[in-house]
């Protein structure tokens, strides 16, 4: 048995990551790889609905109680992310520990502080960043609607990003046509689960 790849999106809001999850993943799985559309926050759990009710402002709460539940989302989430991976699908997931780091960082918290408590998360086998100016990110779909879709708080998020950045990470130009920015991602991938799926998964984030 051959595992899955574990991908990773991430980016601004606004910055096409959803698109280009759902698109990927389309692709692979019409081409022979078995492979999910996963996205964190995965609002459906009760760490998630509570969650959700801050990202839309209907409750308030404190800024490092929500970093640990988003946190908390994603460790609750690992032992089905360790199961898929290993009996060989691959996981195209929306956002991840990185932006967990970038959004509470930008609040002003500590961001080594804010890396602990992903420490030892499953690695991802690659990060695509989605890189977008946030003056045209704010002119896209409904930005504007959930807390931190403020166009001078997007930008420290970036700054943010950029400090997370590794030798792991793809830089994509996110103001490429859909298309375009698709070709490049099946491409990619592909070669990414082929390269990884004899490798053990790495429980190293961070
Ligand atoms: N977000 C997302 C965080 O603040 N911390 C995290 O750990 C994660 C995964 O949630 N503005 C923020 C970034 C987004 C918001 O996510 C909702 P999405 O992907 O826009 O539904
Ligand atoms: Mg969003």
């Amino acid at each position: 048995m051959t595992r899955g790849s574990l991908i990773v999106f991430e980016g601004c809001d606004k910055s096409g990551k959803s698109t280009q999850c759902k698109k990927l993943v389309e692709y692979l799985n019409n081409h022979g790889n078995q492979a999910e559309q996963w996205r964190f926050p995965e609002r459906s759990t009760e760490i998630g609905k509570v969650i959700n009710d801050y990202i839309e402002k209907k409750c308030e709460l404190h800024d490092r109680a929500v970093h640990l539940l988003f946190s908390a989302n994603r460790w609750e989430l690992v032992p089905l992310m360790k199961e898929k991976l290993e009996s060989g699908v691959t996981l195209v997931v929306d956002r991840y520990a990185f932006s967990g780091v970038a959004f509470t960082s930008a609040k002003g918290l500590d961001f080594e502080w804010c890396k602990s408590c992903d420490r030892e998360l499953p690695t991802p086998d690659k990060v695509f960043y989605l890189d977008i100016p946030i003056d045209e990110a704010s002119t896209r779909g409904d930005f504007g609607g959930e807390r931190y879709e403020v166009s001078s708080f997007q930008k420290t998020v970036q700054e943010k990003f950029q400090q997370l950045q590794d030798d792991s990470w793809e830089i994509i130009d996110a103001r490429n046509t859909i298309e375009n920015i698709h070709k490049l991602l099946c491409e990619s991938t592909l070669k990414i689960i082929e390269n990884n799926k004899e490798n053990p998964l790495k429980m190293t984030l961070f």
